[in-house]
């Protein structure tokens, strides 16, 4: 299964320390973030809907798409590309069964039985969380590590996007162990140019993927 996108951007407004959000999406979009997912567990509904909207309008204008964390009725009700979940989320198949015209439906695996889970058939891609142990997510089961990538990829055909700590240091070693797609929060939004940032993991990507 392809995966067209290589570097994703998931948000964080404190990881952005006093940079406006939109601000910084719209300069890691320039250096090179091909996907964004808006993450805000805390939120309340109508934050979460404004910001989400303002978002698409300006991924839609640049044709990135935007992907919605857990809340798949808000993705559905501003036409978002799709919708991020987990183990504690409304499954893959019921929410393709709410919302049939989902065009990317991403799901994290924490630890290897989920993927035994028939529920997760649907999923368009996987997200193994976290590769490394990370402060932006403490909640966390295990840390995959290189070996843990290996692994996901020999156990399963979609497309594999690594998170947790990733940067400039191992982002080629991610790459190299068979991700596909490469989720930071802290690499671009804590960066002092964000741009800049995007740009330069975005080349490590693209000097070690197989296509
Ligand atoms: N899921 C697993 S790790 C993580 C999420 C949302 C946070 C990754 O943040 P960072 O700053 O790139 O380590
Ligand atoms: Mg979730």
């Amino acid at each position: 299964m392809a995966f067209p996108h290589k570097l994703y951007l998931v948000t964080n407004e404190l990881a952005c320390k006093g940079k406006k959000l939109l601000d910084v999406v719209a300069a890691a979009v320039k250096g090179g973030v091909d996907i964004v997912q808006f993450r805000d567990k805390h939120a309340t509904e109508e934050v979460f809907t404004n910001t989400a909207t303002e978002l698409q309008s300006l991924l839609s204008k640049n044709n990135i798409p935007l992907i919605i964390n857990d809340r798949w009725q808000v993705a559905q009700y501003i036409h978002a590309y799709g919708v991020h979940v987990g183990n504690s989320d409304l499954s893959p198949t019921a929410i393709r069964a709410a919302w049939p015209q989902c065009n990317c439906l991403g799901y994290s695996i924490e630890y290897e039985e989920q993927l035994n889970n028939t529920e997760i058939i649907p999923s368009d891609y996987l997200g193994i969380s976290p590769v490394f142990n990370t402060s932006t997510k403490v909640d966390t089961v295990r840390e995959w590590g290189l070996d843990g990538i290996r692994w996901m990829r020999k156990a399963t055909t979609k497309p594999l996007v690594a998170i947790g700590n990733i940067n400039l240091t191992n982002v080629a070693d991610v790459i190299k162990a068979g991700a596909d797609c490469v989720a930071v929060v802290s690499a671009i939004c804590s960066a002092d140019d964000p741009e800049k940032a995007a740009a330069m993991l975005r080349n490590e990507i693209e000097k070690n993927s197989r296509s």
